[in-house]
């Protein structure tokens, strides 16, 4: 386990990252009440509906370990958040999962219909390539190079292959390693590339974005074994989204295929991995370290 994070008081540094990435998605954003009205508020209703901002959190804190500013990552972070909430509201239509609750609140397209609520996340999808653009370039890495991570971890062969493999395997036997590709799509990818781009934005080396790279795929895929078991574990009031969904939907799952016990083994076991990804930050990645301990400990 996590041996630099104990003093680390995580709680507070979310607390304050979380308002910096709300204020710069703020400022980035059409604001509410320009035309069209509708689609704006949409856009900002699902993303400022109160979600963990941990893809944001992540940008920032690798940006932190690899000696960057929160100024310089806070493009990347709003960018990341933005696909991640367009998914949510795609992935929620009657379409897709068909599900009535997201982050304690109405899902979009129970607010505003499918239509708008399409259109949403078609925005903040675009919104986010616009967004990422502003980040300053470094040294090692032009605007390119951001935007290109971003694209392909968003593009059809990660995040959106995910969801087309997860969709696909409904109600099908699924072996391990096809749900571990799902996983590593659907999930990791952005938390990856989250990490990533914190260190890009802060003009990592190499070594670093090796590190950071293997960091953010093992936080990805612990984050969807603990999302899988929390389906089973936790109440809807406490998830803020439907629980019991993947067994309703006779979803592919750790716990289903190999059981709760070796479900939380596996996703400490990930966790671990992660850690020792930070090996060569020796001991200057406290933040990364305390999410990974947090993202695995998590109860919503
Ligand atoms: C492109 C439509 C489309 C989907 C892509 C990301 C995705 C695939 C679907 C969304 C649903 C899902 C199960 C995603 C896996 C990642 C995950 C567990 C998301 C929930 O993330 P949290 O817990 O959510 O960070 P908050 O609301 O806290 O931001």
């Amino acid at each position: 386990m996590s041996r630099n994070s104990h003093a680390f008081d995580l709680s507070q540094y979310l607390d304050r990252r979380t308002a910096d990435v709300n204020r710069a998605l703020d400022r980035f954003l059409p604001k509410e009440f320009a035309k069209p009205r509708t689609i704006h508020r949409a856009m900002r209703y699902s993303l400022f509906a109160g979600g963990k901002r941990m893809r944001p959190a992540l940008v920032l804190a690798a940006a932190e370990a690899c000696g960057g500013t929160t100024a310089a990552a806070l493009p990347a972070a709003c960018a990341v958040e933005c696909i991640h909430t367009y998914s949510l509201i795609h992935d929620d239509l009657p379409a897709m999962d068909n599900d009535d609750f997201r982050r304690g609140k109405p899902t979009s397209h129970k607010v505003f219909g499918d239509g708008i609520a399409i259109l949403a996340g078609d925005a903040l999808l675009t919104q986010a390539f616009e967004i990422l653009a502003q980040t300053k370039a470094t040294a090692r890495f032009p605007h390119s190079a951001l935007v290109l991570d971003l694209a392909r971890a968003s593009g059809s062969l990660q995040l959106i292959a995910g969801q087309v493999a997860d969709l696909e395997g409904e109600g099908k036997a699924i072996s391990l390693p096809q749900l571990r590709y799902i996983h590593e799509r659907k999930t990791s990818a952005l938390l990856c590339c989250s990490s990533r781009l914190g260190g890009m934005s802060a003009n990592c080396t190499p070594a670093q974005l090796r590190a950071l790279t293997n960091f953010g795929y093992h936080v990805g895929l612990a984050f969807q074994v603990i999302d899988d078991i929390l389906d089973i574990t936790q109440t809807t009031a406490q998830l803020g989204k439907t629980a019991g969904k993947d067994v309703a939907a006779q979803k592919s799952t750790y716990p289903r295929l190999v059981g709760l016990e070796k479900s939380r083994k596996i996703a400490a076991q990930l966790t671990e991995k992660a850690f020792a990804a930070l090996r060569p930050f020796k001991g200057k990645a406290v933040a990364l370290e305390a999410i990974a301990t947090y993202l695995l400990k998590r109860d919503k």
